[in-house]
């Protein structure tokens, strides 16, 4: 399998650590969704990465959907998403809730990267800065230990752990030190996995100043 996209993008990142965790080889393709525009909307129309080749050379895009199917490749007895009732519920809603952190990081980082400060709307800025903080606070306040659903690791694990990591990276005034301490303990948890370590951000996976 291969696949495509970055490191600093904490939807790819998912994808790697479900990968590692499942033991499932597979090689990257970091192609960046600046740098290697064509290439990627070839592949993606919406220019959007992570992208998984699976070994019969379809393409599974969007990181929901590419851990859906290796959660079937698995098989329920592995998978990190519950196979059904109260558990996968709370599970699924975390993980939409810490991906749709995600998004809205993205977000503003792409709105005060690529304006200067004076074309940045205040209104838009203000409004993204809410939805991620309460979002933060919602998974703080709902945060067991030492995994979010206490003792079992599960797919809001991985999930939180990148979100988490891709706003200590690109907003870190969002995550201080003196906030959060439940998700700065499985924050350090997560990233003492190997399957964490094994998806590190590469020095040259960045994001450049202009579009
Ligand atoms: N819902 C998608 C979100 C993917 C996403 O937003 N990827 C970002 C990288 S962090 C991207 O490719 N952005 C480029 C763009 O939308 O212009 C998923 O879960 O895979």
């Amino acid at each position: 399998m291969i696949l495509i996209g970055q490191y600093d993008s904490p939807f790819v990142r998912r994808v790697a650590v479900t990968l590692h965790h499942y033991h499932m080889p597979f090689t990257r393709n970091p192609l960046s969704v600046f740098g290697d525009k064509k290439e990627v909307q070839a592949i993606n129309p919406l220019l959007r990465v992570p992208i998984l080749i699976i070994e019969n050379g379809e393409q599974i895009v969007d990181s929901a959907a590419i851990i859906d199917h290796l959660d079937h490749v698995v098989g329920n007895a592995r998978s990190l998403m519950p196979a059904h009732g109260p558990e996968r519920r709370k599970v699924m809603q975390t993980c939409v809730l810490s991906t749709g952190c995600s998004d809205k990081v993205v977000s503003l980082f792409f709105e005060r990267n690529f304006h200067s400060p004076k074309s940045i709307s205040p209104e838009l800025d203000a409004r993204l800065s809410s939805q991620i903080k309460s979002t933060l606070d919602w998974l703080e306040q709902h945060c067991g230990t030492p995994w979010f659903n206490d003792h079992h690791m599960t797919q809001a694990d991985v999930t939180i752990g990148c979100t988490l990591s891709h706003v200590k990276l690109r907003l870190p005034e969002f995550f201080p030190a003196d906030a959060y301490p439940k998700l700065h303990a499985l924050s350090r948890h997560c990233e003492m996995m190997p399957e964490f370590d094994a998806a590190r951000i590469g020095a040259n996976e960045t994001v450049p100043k202009k579009l």
